[in-house]
């Protein structure tokens, strides 16, 4: 279960610029495992594995998903999100990555959720901030991971939600709920 196992069949998935994203993940999520105390080689290969299923057509990812979870509600809020439940599944199964704290991370990076693992925070910071992005606020969220994860995270849903309402886009009751908890967890 190594990260050169799977680095090929990544590549070859994955569109070029969507590769070149999973690289930047990758070396992010070892910086921040560094930094935190996590396995190192752990979260390099969440981080590679993390986004396998985004090319997948959104028919494959709810089929995928609807199997394991007849109730799922990820497919009624856009397709963007179902890569990430339906990944989980995917790289577990195909990939024979059976690991509990991979498939969570993988599981609620897009979405994120209360409570989330020092693992699935350090994923999700990852894929936010890896060197190729930029959003308006990364830079701050940026600053915030060097010094608190949380505050990072918080910073994280608030740029999200944000964004989705502007854009008027429907926002998961997982990400409103992870917001609200970051905001608890402040306090
Ligand atoms: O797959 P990536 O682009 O690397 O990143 P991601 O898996 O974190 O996906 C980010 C996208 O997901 C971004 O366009 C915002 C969107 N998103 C995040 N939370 C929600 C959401 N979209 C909807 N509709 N609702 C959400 O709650
Ligand atoms: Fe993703
Ligand atoms: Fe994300
Ligand atoms: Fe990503």
């Amino acid at each position: 279960m190594s990260v050169e196992h799977f680095q090929e069949k990544v590549q070859q998935t994955l569109p070029q610029e969507r590769y070149h994203h999973t690289l930047g993940v990758m070396k992010t999520a070892v910086t921040l495992a560094k930094q935190n105390g996590v396995d190192e080689t752990k979260a390099e290969l969440a981080a590679l594995l993390h986004d396998y299923a985004k090319p997948f057509s959104r028919q494959t990812l709810t089929e995928v998903l609807k199997r394991q979870e007849p109730h799922e509600t990820f497919s009624e809020y856009g397709g963007v999100l179902l890569h990430a439940p339906a990944g989980a599944y995917i790289v577990r199964d195909e990939f024979g990555v059976d690991d509990e704290e991979i498939f969570q991370a993988i599981y609620w990076h897009t979405t994120g959720r209360p409570e989330m693992s020092l693992f699935e925070k350090i994923i999700f910071l990852a894929d936010y901030i890896e060197p190729g992005r930029s959003f308006s606020g990364i830079e701050e969220v940026r600053k915030l991971t060097e010094i608190d994860l949380d505050a990072a995270l918080l910073a994280t849903y608030r740029n999200t939600i944000q964004h989705l309402v502007r854009g008027g886009k429907m926002v998961h009751p997982m990400t409103l709920a992870a917001y609200n908890d970051a905001i608890k967890q402040k306090n």
